[in-house]
């Protein structure tokens, strides 16, 4: 683990020197679109309370932002899909060992962030998902270098269609500086908080807290 650690400290620091994390993924053209994007992980979130979302298409879906900001927001799907959005071609990569490019249309992050108002005390956000894994959901977070990346977005749109279910519907993050599992599908809940140690068993993520991958999965 401390080995680990360490690798992910050099990582850090040589994609600073050699790129800066604030660079820009490479953006592709329509003809690089991948005949078939896969699903990875949960394609359908198996709670009753999904169930019933799904059964309504997201109408009474929210997005909760909370946690060390000024201004908590709920906002439903249709106000979302009503402000402004980004369009990015890109291609995901899957530490598993598989890549597809997609298309994706979502908001802007940053924008809905700074709308919320975090607090100086800020260091990280986490994505609070649908699907359960036995007692735990799915969760994920990222640093406000990653937060506040241009390309970074909260995906409602895929390939020009609304998000399909296997891939995250109403809502994903996609944060194309880094691996797949860091793209939270089924988001809920966006929550600003100082400190990574209270969030469920303290690595920043469910498969850092459940199998050792590294929390900064930059690619
Ligand atoms: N909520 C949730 N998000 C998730 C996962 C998951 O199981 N649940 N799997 C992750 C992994 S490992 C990958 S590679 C991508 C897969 O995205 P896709 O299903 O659109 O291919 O979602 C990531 N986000
Ligand atoms: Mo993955």
């Amino acid at each position: 683990m401390g080995l680990l650690k360490s690798a992910e400290g050099l990582t850090m620091k040589s994609q600073r020197l050699i790129g800066g994390r604030d660079s820009l993924a490479r953006e592709y053209g329509q003809a690089d679109l991948s005949p078939v994007f896969r699903s990875n992980g949960t394609a359908m979130p198996d709670t009753a309370e999904y169930a019933r979302h799904l059964a309504e298409n997201f109408a009474n879906w929210r997005l909760v932002v909370d946690g060390l900001v000024a201004r908590p927001l709920s906002i439903p799907m249709a106000a979302i899909r009503a402000l402004p959005s980004r369009t990015q071609i890109t291609r995901h990569d899957c530490v598993e060992g598989w890549s597809a490019i997609g298309k994706w249309h979502g908001l802007v992050l940053g924008r809905i962030l700074n709308a919320a108002g975090l607090s100086t005390r800020a260091r990280y956000v986490v994505f609070h998902c649908a699907d359960r894994f036995g007692q735990y959901p799915y969760y994920e977070s990222i640093d406000l270098i990653d937060a506040f990346h241009p390309q970074t977005i909260l995906a409602w749109g895929m390939n020009d269609r609304l998000l399909p279910v296997p891939n995250g519907a109403p809502l994903r993050l996609r944060v194309e500086r880094q691996l797949g599992y860091k793209h939270a599908k089924y988001v809920q809940r966006i929550e600003a908080v100082e400190s990574l140690a209270g969030v469920y068993r303290g690595k920043g993520g469910f498969w850092e807290d459940n199998t050792g991958y590294q929390w900064y999965a930059g690619i």
